[in-house]
């Protein structure tokens, strides 16, 4: 995945022309697109392999399952043009390893804590837990969240040069500079840039509020 404005835009956009729009209005301010269940079940998975002609697709499906399941999401997701996964860590050691090995040189990112409120309640408690995890299985990276730096710090001490992806901003309150600074490496920004008026000068304020800490 290119590293350069270390911002990721989540394209949560339901209408696939408009999404592909976006796409393409980003491109070259955005260092990968991460796409989620609603573009995917409005437009069908084709759209990772569309997208996947402008940039590297990050394949949000928070994969929660037994590892044979796990296997096959992720084997299909990488068929289809994804360049990473993201899976739920909870789901313990066997079906991270399975998503690994399923991975085939894309990335597997593992989610430690949630960006959301309710995420104190079960995913935060147990954070630190499955980023050793997910280390000792060998995930690339982890997704940690913007609405609270700190926490974003406690996993870059785990996580060593892993990857961290770090979403919540914009829509959520967190702020990006303050996500890269606590130690990710990129920014997730949804709505605050596909729901803009307009993306791509949306886009470039967030990549520039990302330079004035890198
Ligand atoms: P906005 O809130 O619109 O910026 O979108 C955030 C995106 O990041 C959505 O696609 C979420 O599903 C995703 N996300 C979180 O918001 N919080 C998390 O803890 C994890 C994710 C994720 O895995 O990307």
């Amino acid at each position: 995945m290119r590293k350069e404005s270390r911002l990721v835009l989540a394209l949560d956009e339901t209408n696939g022309e408009k999404a592909l729009a976006i796409a393409n209005s980003v491109s070259g301010v955005v260092d990968a697109i991460k796409i989620n269940w609603p573009l995917v079940l409005s437009e069908g998975p084709q759209m990772i392999t569309r997208l996947a002609e402008l940039s590297d697709v990050i394949c949000d499906f928070k994969v929660a399952d037994i590892p044979n399941t796990v296997r096959l999401i992720i084997e299909n997701s990488v068929s289809r043009g994804a360049s990473a996964v993201i899976v739920h860590a909870f789901t313990g050691d066997d079906s991270l390893r399975a998503a690994v090995e399923a991975a085939d040189g894309a990335e597997i990112y593992a989610v430690t804590e949630m960006s959301h409120p309710g995420a104190v309640m079960f995913t935060a408690k147990h954070a630190e837990e499955m980023a050793r995890l997910g280390v000792e299985c060998g995930v690339d990276g982890f997704i940690a969240p913007a609405t609270r730096p700190d926490r974003i710090r406690a996993i870059r001490a785990i996580a060593g040069d892993r990857k961290i992806l770090s979403p919540g901003v914009g829509a959520q309150g967190g702020k990006a500079s303050d996500a890269i600074s606590a130690g990710a490496d990129y920014a997730i920004v949804g709505r605050a840039i596909y729901g803009s008026d307009d993306p791509r000068r949306s886009a470039e304020a967030f990549a520039e509020d990302i330079r004035t800490v890198i």
